[in-house]
C-alpha cells in the first residue's frame, strides 16, 4: 500500500523520503497541507510536536523527518550491512544535518553578502563528504560499504537544492558531480527526478518555479 506523508509543499525535508521510496519502487501518498489550513490551528494542534512532516503507517503517527527516514532506511535495508556500518551511516547523516542547517541560512538570508560568505564556506561545509567517499573505494561507489544508504538520498538532495539555488556551484567539486549523476542515473531514481512531482516542487517557499 501507498506509504501516507503529511507535509507542506516544500522539498526540504520530505524530498529525501520521496527519493528512497522511488528508487525502492515503493509508492507513497502525499496530503499536502496549505498554509491557509495549517493556520486554522486544529491540524497543528493534533500533531505531536506541532509539526509536520509526519508519517501515517500505523499507531501512533510517526513524527519527525529524521525518525520517519531512519525507520525507512531500516525497513528497506539502507542502514548499513551491520551494527557498525549503521553507526557510520549515522555519522554521515548527523554531519549533514550541520549542513543543512548552514543552507538554511542561504535559503532565507536574502542579501547578496549572505549568500557570498555561504558560498565562500561551502567547500568547508562539503569537505567531510568528500573525503568520506574517497576513503571508501576511491569516491567510486557510497559512504559505507558496497550499498546506497538513507544518507546517501539526503546528500544528493542537498546537493540537487544547491544546484537549484546556484547553478554551477558544485562546477568545482567533480567528486560530488560524479556522486550526482551516478545515483540520479538509477533507474527508478531518475524517473522520479523527472518526474512533475519533484520538477514543481520548490527547494523553499520563496521560490519560483
Ligand atoms: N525537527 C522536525 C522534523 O525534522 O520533522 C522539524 C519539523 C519542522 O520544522 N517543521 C516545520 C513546521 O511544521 C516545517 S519544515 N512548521 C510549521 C509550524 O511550526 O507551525
Amino acid at each position: 500500500p501507498p506509504y501516507p506523508i503529511v507535509y507542506f509543499s516544500t522539498r526540504r525535508p520530505c524530498e529525501t523520503m520521496h527519493m528512497l521510496l522511488a528508487d525502492q519502487g515503493q509508492s507513497w501518498k502525499e496530503e499536502v497541507v496549505t498554509k491557509e489550513s495549517w493556520l486554522q490551528g486544529p491540524l497543528k494542534a493534533s500533531c505531536l510536536y506541532g509539526q509536520l512532516p509526519n508519517f501515517q503507517d500505523r499507531d501512533p503517527t510517526l513524527y519527525k523527518s529524521n525518525a520517519i527516514l531512519r525507520h525507512m532506511g531500516r525497513t528497506f535495508g539502507f542502514y548499513g550491512k551491520d551494527q557498525w556500518e549503521a553507526a557510520l551511516v549515522d555519522m554521515v547523516k548527523d554531519g549533514m544535518e550541520d549542513v543543512h542547517r548552514h543552507c538554511s541560512q542561504l535559503i532565507y538570508r536574502t542579501n547578496e553578502e549572505g549568500k557570498a560568505k555561504y558560498f565562500q564556506e561551502m567547500p568547508g561545509h562539503l569537505k567531510p563528504f568528500e573525503t568520506l567517499l574517497i576513503q571508501n573505494k576511491e569516491g567510486k561507489a557510497f559512504f559505507v560499504g558496497n550499498q546506497i544508504s538513507f544518507a546517501s538520498y539526503n546528500l544528493l538532495d542537498l546537493l540537487l537544492n544547491h544546484q537549484v539555488l546556484a547553478p554551477g556551484c558544485l562546477d568545482s567539486h567533480p567528486l560530488l558531480l560524479t556522486y550526482v549523476a551516478s545515483l540520479s542515473d538509477r533507474p527508478k531514481l531518475k524517473a522520479y527526478l523527472a518526474s512533475p512531482q519533484h520538477v514543481n516542487c520548490p527547494v523553499h517557499k520563496a521560490q519560483k518555479i
